[in-house]
């Protein structure tokens, strides 16, 4: 049986050691709670910079790149940059100072990169092009491209046209909706496009702007386009969405898209290969945007050192009404 003195004892005795338990606890809870770097759970972590939401195209990029992230157990930090260089870059510089393990980014432009990757490289933080690429002469500045090959597509959509023509006589009035200044999609699409079509001297780019890669900005360009060239026979559009603002402008216009006018579009999005099977438009140039899967091998192959190509290019193709109809039930975007 305890006397009084035994029990006061056993009670500092359980006191202390209560009180040694909860600072040891709190100790360990201290650590975590001053906001020190999570114990390393062995995640990748990648910075992802994304250049915003202005298609469908990127909807479907977005998507690709989240889900993938996921699947592959990285922790993904995302910023979408809306459509701004600025923002591309102080997102990139927060991911340096986070010490992130990758950074990834598609360039909105491919201009005026040099300061931001080399300071990436200076903290040996691997960088991953996707999409869009940049005009450094540096290439140790990043360790790949994965993308698609802009001026192939523009070359498919002009040699699509010169076939289209080869028996037309006179002129063919063609008008560009570009995408957005600067961008390697607008410089490139539009230099294949420009290349391919040299082959038929009928053909004639009338007019050429950038509409942004929006429907709102491709619509508002085709309006100004009709207003000043009472003869169009073409639209290039370097998205679908670009094509589908003009189709608005077209109706509008009272002329029919698909005959009246007809429409080269470049991604093959849901919405582009409905107007395409509808005959709405006429030939699509695809670009695919699941660049999310082999993004995320790379991710893990990079930060273990390994050496990967210097440009990763994705398999794509063409689509004509027909094909359209039948690609569509199966379409993952
Ligand atoms: C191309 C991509 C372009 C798409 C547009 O890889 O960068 O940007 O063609 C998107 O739809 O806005």
């Amino acid at each position: 049986m305890l006397t009084m003195g035994k029990a006061i004892t056993r009670r500092r005795a359980v006191a202390v050691l209560t009180a040694t338990l909860l600072a040891t606890g709190l100790a360990a809870c201290g650590n975590s709670d001053t906001g020190d770097k999570p114990a390393d759970d062995g995640k990748l972590t990648l910075g992802f910079s994304q250049v915003g939401a202005e298609s469908g195209w990127r909807t479907a990029n977005t998507n690709s790149i989240k889900e993938s992230a996921t699947a592959a157990g990285i922790e993904l930090k995302f910023d979408d940059a809306q459509g701004k260089q600025e923002n591309q870059i102080t997102a990139i510089r927060n991911y340096i100072q986070q010490k992130v393990d990758v950074i990834a980014f598609s360039p909105v432009v491919e201009s005026g990169w040099d300061t931001v990757l080399k300071e990436a490289k200076d903290a040996g933080i691997p960088v991953i092009l996707t999409d869009r690429s940049v005009d450094s002469a540096d290439k140790s500045l990043y360790k790949t491209f994965i993308g698609s090959d802009f001026v192939k597509e523009g070359k498919l959509s002009g040699e699509w046209l010169v076939n289209e023509t080869k028996s037309a006589t006179g002129t063919v009035n063609i008008v560009e909706l570009q995408g957005t200044t600067g961008s390697a999609p607008a410089n490139d699409r539009k230099k294949g496009f420009a290349e391919a079509i040299a082959a038929n001297p009928n053909l004639k780019v009338i007019a050429s702007q950038t509409g942004d890669f929006t429907r709102a900005g491709g619509k508002a360009v085709m309006e100004q386009f009709l207003k000043a060239n009472p003869k169009i026979d073409v639209l290039f559009a370097h998205n679908d969405d670009m094509g589908l603002g003009a189709l608005e402008a077209i109706t509008a216009a009272g002329k029919v898209p698909g005959k009246d006018i007809k429409i080269i579009t470049i991604d093959a999005v849901k919405d582009g290969m409905q107007a395409l099977a509808d005959g709405k438009f006429n030939f699509i140039a695809e670009c695919s945007p699941l660049l999310g899967p082999q993004l995320m091998d790379l991710v893990k192959k990079v930060s273990k050192g390994e050496t990967i190509p210097q440009r990763i290019e994705t398999e794509e193709g063409t689509f004509t009404p027909e094909q359209a109809k039948a690609a569509l039930p199966t379409r993952k975007y």
